[in-house]
């Protein structure tokens, strides 16, 4: 790599933290360390490429820059303009869409916007239950989302899959302005043309959150919402391994004025963007999302999300063969929902007690659960990470034993209390060790593919 005022001042960054400040750089190393020597199954995580994580650790961060390119409040943004035009190309042409808007700082951030600029307080607001998958911003109490709309939520059937005649009759009964589809905890295909239909005959506009699928979507994997819905929304740091930060995507409607408005869909989620919910933008994530919008529209990225897929798979049907209950039966995505209770556990006993053996996992609740989000009956994983490991087939079977191993040796005291065995617990840990070392973290790219 020739040097570059741009490679030096990173290096530098490095040296001086080092030498100056050991206790943050200590942590720092440790984290690295953790993440390479622990098996990471959070469903809603990624992991950066080196080139992602670069970008964020530029001088890109130095620019105030208001506004949209060619539009900012302040001077110096002929570089930060071009930066933020390329993310904008290539999130169009992944996603095949008319308007990108990079700037969200998060797939939150990019849901309030939509929220309160095509929402009045007040408004009736349609999203999937917290309890049953959905999201805090898709409604829930506990999010803004939940208190400033007036939220009716839908769930999931007896089999666990999105009721639509609950969904229907709940449109028909509310009459939303607004209807959210999307989940974090549903392992099953969107059915995106369903829920625009159900949209069109009320009257609400769609909108499609995509934050735990948008790789599958970008790949072409799962289908796709863009022209479904009015407006598509999506994290970038989980299934498109870029950094924390959001995207904000509309297809065929982005030119359409929205109803009761005379300024479109795109007009009006570009101010709602900024300045109505965001002042300056983050230059340096939005050049770490064009690196890794970039990296996602290589033909590599398909085999990295097609491994992401068929371990899921896979990891659903090791872990029912051990006689796990996996809910609705297995998957159609990255994620795996197993019922542990069916194991006399908690959620958070589970997450713990493989938390111990090195295996990074999350408790969830399921439909129905009798217990609060802190202690909860499921637990929630997902191949993201174990797919940018290159792991598939016999490496994924040997993690579901591994996670088999642990939830029946340990053994429940309390809802949080439990107790596993040394000798369980070491060899667990060993084999996690192997494990990570034979599939070790891409540090250059998203694994052997790429
Ligand atoms: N949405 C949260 C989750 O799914 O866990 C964080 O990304």
């Amino acid at each position: 790599m020739p040097s570059s005022p741009l490679a030096s001042y990173a290096q530098l960054g490095i040296r001086e933290l080092h030498d100056q400040d050991p206790e943050l750089y200590e942590l720092l190393d440790l984290e690295h360390r953790r993440q390479s020597g622990t098996l990471a199954m959070i469903a809603a995580a990624g992991v950066a490429p080196a080139s992602v994580t670069a970008c964020e650790g530029t001088v890109l961060g130095n620019v105030t820059a208001e506004g949209y390119p060619g539009a900012r409040f302040h001077a110096g943004c002929e570089v930060v303009d071009e930066v933020e035009r390329l993310a904008v190309r290539r999130a169009k042409a992944v996603f095949g869409a008319r308007y990108a808007n990079v700037q969200p700082h998060s797939g939150s951030t990019a849901n309030q916007a939509v929220l309160f600029s095509l929402l009045k307080p007040g408004d009736v607001l349609l999203g999937m239950e917290l309890s049953a998958g959905g999201h805090l911003t898709h409604g829930s109490r506990a999010s803004v989302s939940g208190r400033y709309f007036t939220s009716v939520g839908y769930g999931t059937d007896a089999s666990g899959l999105i009721d639509f005649h609950e969904v229907e009759r709940l449109a028909e009964e509310h009459r939303p302005k607004l209807i959210v589809c999307g989940a974090s905890a549903y392992p099953r295909t969107l059915d995106f043309a369903r829920f625009r239909a159900v949209a069109d005959k009320v009257g609400a506009v769609l909108l499609a959150d995509i934050s735990h699928i948008s790789g599958l979507v970008a790949a072409g994997l799962h289908p796709s919402p863009i022209d479904l819905a009015h407006v598509t929304t999506t994290s970038t740091y989980k299934q498109l391994y870029g950094p924390r930060g959001g995207l904000i995507l509309m297809g065929r409607d982005a030119d359409l004025p929205v109803p009761g408005s005379r300024r479109t869909f795109a007009e009006t989620l570009q101010s709602a963007v900024f300045p109505f919910v965001q002042g300056t933008p983050q230059i340096q994530a939005i050049a770490a999302k064009g690196r890794a919008l970039a990296l996602a529209a290589e033909p590599g990225f398909k085999e990295l999300a097609t491994r992401i897929l068929d371990g899921a798979a896979t990891l659903a049907a090791a872990l029912t063969a051990a006689g796990h209950r996996v809910l609705t039966g297995g998957t159609d995505n990255h994620m795996v929902l197993i019922d542990v209770s069916h194991k006399g556990l908690t959620g958070v006993i589970a997450e713990q007690a493989l938390e111990s053996c090195g295996i990074i996992v999350n408790k969830n609740k399921i439909p129905d659960d009798p217990h609060g989000p802190h202690i909860t009956s499921g637990l929630r994983l997902g191949t993201n990470i174990l797919a940018a490991r290159g792991m598939e087939g016999d490496a994924i079977r040997r993690c579901a034993a591994l996670v088999d191993r642990v939830l029946t040796s340990v053994r429940a005291l309390g809802a949080d209390t439990w107790h596993l065995d040394d000798a369980t617990r070491a060899a667990a840990r060993a084999e996690v060790a192997e494990v990570c070392a034979r599939h070790p973290l891409p540090h250059g790219g998203l694994g052997p593919a790429v």
